[in-house]
């Protein structure tokens, strides 16, 4: 895999990282959705309706290439969440056959096609209206009582996400085609309805112990294909009026869900916008590789969705990842794909959401999109764009090295190699002789060894090495870890707790830290040596702590700092070592002072030339340039002539 490809996939490939950090557990217990066509998994199959999609050409890049009810080729971007969240199955249609036993344990599709904020808009259709889905979710809940027993019940509700897609079929196929409606409201007065039937589900979900919500804004209207030719003019424009009352409610929706969560005390709720990312796409599909967003692939594209998509209607393209639409109202698994990476983005807060003290991680605010841009940018410019989300790659004097790395700097880092010097003399390993003194008088801190990003939760994965004073974790061998998280206890006396929404862990503070002011509810970055104590809650002998409260962009990034680093960089060496056969399954990798595992002087020349090596090495020297006392070591390019005539003395690989 390229490294710009690895890029592209750096979202998907959370799966990965999850399996690897929480052994094959997701991110959350569970997942709740509530909605209409863009996520019912299969609800309407079991309703007289007309509004189905369970036949073909529906579902026919789906699992088996079969169709489920599911108004899509393939995956809908609630699928691709779920797995994005590492679940190995999806959330069954409540309504199914297969929503019985442990099959709920991983939450339920309450979704129906058609139902809408609009009580009517689902009575129309005969679909189910929103408040049957909460009905539906209580008889869930008492179920899953059964099931799981009180107390697992409880905290798979209160550690769900749950997710709510409607308000397009309010409009589309209510609204504007209903003149009962359309006579009496105006397209405002009718969205201030719709709002209030939305601040009511999120109360009641609220009230039956829902706390991570997740609500996606409206497509852009104008620009589905079935609004653009039953509302258009002849332009094959998109429908600006219809945009603009899109616009128009998601403005209200965001307003309105802000003042949820100001009244409702540890409600995490974020409305993901899919209304510019689904613009993007239809304005700008070359750039994403799409060849055609205003005809959909079903049928002649134009109107066609439901019982007029079918085996039968003729035109149906045959390749649907070209096409952004595949039926008049609904996106391409393709275009899924990007919406779903685009959630997960914005979504990393309700995933953070600390559970325990009943309140939102900080910095993690409605509609916070760390990286709005991502995933428009990311087909092209992946790499650059990386670099511009953390902060590197601007700089060019050492002294600016990025917000995200500068404060990392390892003061205490005592014994650094000199990185003015030649750049082999980065590469070679230095120990420290001395113990440090106290209650962890007995093991050696090696400085050299970088100190690893880690959430608290992957601490606990750790496990000590036996012939050197280190861990390991997943292959890669370190001693110091870097961890970011919110102080949630202080006792005064240099014991401290720190919580980053995945686990808490213990600080010890000594000398000059232990006499500065740490606040409750402060945001800080340590870096210290990890010990484990067994039983007990994580211990970190901090060797450096800064108070990163006035960077709320160091939070945001934080979850997305640490998957890369591992996912990007430190994953991909390691299987590159693997194959070389530099490395056996299951021996550690040394992630040394730049934050790599360096034994350049024994890899092929191959290996060290090709792009993908001199990319991660690059990007690593950036981001380890924290632990560099002296800043980065400037010169990338003397680096790579190094790798490249990889003549560099290296101590020997380490023996267990
Ligand atoms: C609760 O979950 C735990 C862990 O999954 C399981 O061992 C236990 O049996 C469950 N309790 C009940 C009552 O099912
Ligand atoms: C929602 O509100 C936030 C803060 O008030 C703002 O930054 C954001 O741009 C808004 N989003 C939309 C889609 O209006
Ligand atoms: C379908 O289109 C996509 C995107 O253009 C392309 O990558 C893929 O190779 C095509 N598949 C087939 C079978 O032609
Ligand atoms: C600050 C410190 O401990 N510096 C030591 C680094 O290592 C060299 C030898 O490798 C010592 O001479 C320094 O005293």
């Amino acid at each position: 895999m390229g490294f710009a490809n690895s890029l592209c996939s750096f979202f998907l490939l959370l799966l990965a990282l999850v399996l690897y950090v929480a052994n094959a557990q997701p991110l959350v217990p569970a997942m709740f959705i509530f909605g209409d066509s863009v996520v019912d998994a299969g609800n309407n199959n079991h309703l007289y309706t007309i509004v189905k999609a369970n036949f073909p050409p529906y579902g026919r890049d789906f699992v088996n290439h079969k169709p489920t009810g599911r108004f899509c080729n393939g995956k809908l971007a609630s699928d691709l969440t779920a797995e994005n969240l590492g679940f190995t199955s999806y959330p069954p249609a409540y309504l199914s056959r297969k929503a019985k036993g442990k099959n709920l344990l991983i939450g339920a599709n309450f979704a129906s096609a058609a139902s809408g904020y609009y009580e009517t808009t689902a009575k129309l259709y005969h679909a189910i209206p929103l408040s049957q889905q909460l009905q539906n979710y209580k008889d869930y809940q008492n179920k899953i009582v059964g099931i799981a027993g009180k107390s697992n019940a409880s905290s798979i509700i209160s550690g769900a996400i749950y997710l709510v897609s409607a308000g397009s079929s309010d409009f589309i196929q209510n609204y504007y085609i209903n003149p009962l409606l359309y006579k009496v409201y105006t397209p405002d007065q009718f969205s201030a309805l719709l709002i209030q039937s939305y601040t009511n589900l999120i109360q009641d979900l609220y009230k039956l112990g829902a706390r991570k919500i997740g609500v996606t804004s409206l497509p852009p209207l104008g620009c589905l294909p079935a609004a653009v030719t039953l509302f258009g003019s002849d332009s094959n424009e998109c429908v600006a009026k219809l945009n603009k009352v899109a616009v128009s409610f998601n403005n209200k929706l965001n307003a309105t869900s802000q003042s949820l969560v100001n009244k409702l005390s540890g409600l995490n709720l974020l409305v993901f916008d899919i209304y510019q990312p689904l613009h993007d796409l239809v304005t700008k599909p070359g750039d994403f590789g799409f060849a055609e967003a205003r005809k959909a692939c079903c049928g002649t594209g134009l109107v066609e969705t439901s019982i007029l998509c079918n085996a039968k209607s003729p035109g149906t393209c045959a390749n649907a990842s070209e096409y952004v639409f595949w039926d008049g109202f609904h996106p391409s698994e393709a275009a899924n794909q990007i919406l779903a990476d685009d959630l997960l983005t914005s979504g990393i807060s309700l995933i953070a959401f600390d559970q325990a003290l009943q309140r939102p991680a900080r910095g993690c605010s409605i509609c916070w999109r760390p990286t709005q841009a991502w995933s428009v940018k990311k087909k092209k410019k992946s790499y650059d764009f990386v670099k511009e989300i953390f902060g590197i790659g601007k700089e060019e004097s050492s002294e600016s090295t990025g917000t995200a790395d500068k404060d990392g700097a390892g003061e205490e880092a005592d014994n650094h190699t000199e990185t003015s010097d030649t750049a082999k003399t980065i590469f070679i390993r230095k120990r420290s002789r001395e113990g440090r003194g106290g209650i962890f008088g007995d093991q050696k801190m090696d400085y050299s060894l970088a100190a690893l990003k880690l959430l608290c939760v992957q601490l606990k994965d750790a496990r000590e090495t036996p012939s050197q004073n280190a861990l390991t974790l997943g292959g890669i061998l370190f001693q110091r870890a870097w961890l970011q998280g919110i102080l949630v206890s202080n006792d005064g006396d240099g014991r401290l707790l720190l919580d980053d929404g995945t686990g808490v862990i213990e600080l010890c503070l000594s000398g000059d830290f232990r006499l500065r002011q740490w606040d409750l509810g402060m945001y800080v970055m340590v870096v210290g040596g990890y010990f484990v104590r067994t039983g007990e809650t994580p211990i970190i002998k901090v060797h450096k702590m800064v108070d990163l409260s006035a960077f709320p962009d160091r939070e945001a990034t934080w979850y997305l700092e640490v998957i890369e680093a591992y996912k990007l960089f430190y994953q991909p060496l390691i299987e590159d070592f693997l194959q070389a056969g530099y490395l056996r399954e299951g021996q550690p990798i040394t992630i040394m002072h730049p934050g790599i595992g360096l034994f350049l002087n024994k890899l092929p020349a191959k290996l060290l030339g090709g792009h993908k090596f001199l990319h991660q090495l690059e990007h690593a020297l950036r981001i380890s340039a924290a632990f560099l006392p002296h800043g980065i070591p400037t010169d990338i390019g003397r680096l790579m002539d190094v790798a490249q005539n990889s003549n560099v003395e290296d101590e020997p690989f380490p023996e267990d």
